[in-house]
């Protein structure tokens, strides 16, 4: 009987802190031939916060490279920005494209 005591099949339940961090996604702006320049750079001051300046470059970055980064958030945070991206160029009848994908 006193085995029993000593060892104790109900484990005390000691709760846990939970520290992790939330997975992080790109936004990501694809270029293609058709978009205006200047409705881009007017998405991404609206969409992503970004003074002209900071927008013209991003802007011209995918225009070089193919594509390039908008901003890291959280996964609907993301998921709603590009939608709302894709929505607003289909509205102005623009094939821009924004896609999300996940960091590392
Ligand atoms: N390449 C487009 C042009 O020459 C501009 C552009 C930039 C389009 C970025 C899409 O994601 C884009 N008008």
């Amino acid at each position: 009987q006193q085995d029993d005591i000593a060892s104790p099949t109900i484990k005390p339940q000691v709760a846990e802190p939970e520290l992790k961090r939330p997975a992080m996604y790109r936004v990501v702006l694809i270029n293609d031939d058709y978009t205006p320049m200047e409705f881009v750079v007017e998405v991404l001051e609206v969409f992503f916060n970004m003074r002209r300046e900071q927008a013209t470059q991003v802007m011209l970055a995918v225009h070089t490279k193919g594509k390039g980064v908008c901003g890291v958030y959280t996964k609907d945070i993301a998921e709603t920005k590009a939608t709302q991206v894709n929505q607003c160029a289909r509205d102005h009848e623009h094939p821009l494209m924004c896609e999300v994908e996940p960091l590392e």
